[in-house]
Order: structure tokens, then C-alpha cells, then sequence
């Protein structure tokens, strides 16, 4: 059983070209949206509902929301520290990294 507000795990180590899927597993929306600037500079930018960056998916947080039982995969290819966030709960310090190696 996870909190409702938080990516569990917060942080992972993956390999380059592994394949993350997130689920919501609560009850509530969240979405998962990369900070620009926080992955590496060479690397495509991921936000749930396709965003192509962080001001796009800011701009349109309800686009990008997974309901509860969704799922979101990104594909992780290049090596580097990733951070992204839950945009609607932010503020409670939902925000995960992906660490790619
Ligand atoms: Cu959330």
C-alpha cells in the first residue's frame, strides 16, 4: 500500500534502453511530467499525454493526467539523471528521479 501523493519508488536505477512504466495505483489523478532542464540535454523529453515540454504540459495539467488503473511508459536511452514531477501535487513533494546508466 502507497501514499496517494508520492512515486514509489521515488527514485530508480535503470539501465539505458529499459522501458518504465508508471501506474496510478490511487484513487486520484496524477500526471508524470519531466522538468525541462533537470534530464540530460541530449535526451527526449517525456511528460504523460505526450507533451513535448514542461510549459506545454503545465499549460494543459488535466491533457496529461492519469486516471486511477492508467498507465505511463517512457523509454530511458540516454544515460543521466532524470527528474520529473506529479504537476497537481507539486507542492506535496511528489516529484521522482530516474537515474540512467
Ligand atoms: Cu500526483
Amino acid at each position: 500500500m502507497t501514499e496517494d501523493f508520492e512515486f514509489d519508488p521515488k527514485r530508480s536505477k535503470i539501465s539505458a534502453g529499459t522501458t518504465v512504466r508508471w501506474t496510478n495505483d490511487s484513487e486520484v489523478g496524477h500526471t508524470v511530467t519531466a522538468y525541462d532542464g533537470r534530464i540530460p540535454s541530449d535526451a527526449a523529453y517525456f511528460a504523460s499525454g505526450g507533451f513535448g515540454s514542461e510549459t506545454a504540459a503545465r499549460n494543459d495539467i488535466s491533457g496529461g493526467l492519469l486516471a486511477s488503473g492508467d498507465t505511463y511508459e517512457h523509454t530511458f536511452e540516454v544515460p543521466g539523471t532524470y527528474e520529473y514531477v506529479c504537476i497537481p501535487h507539486e507542492s506535496s513533494g511528489m516529484t521522482g528521479t530516474v537515474i540512467v546508466e
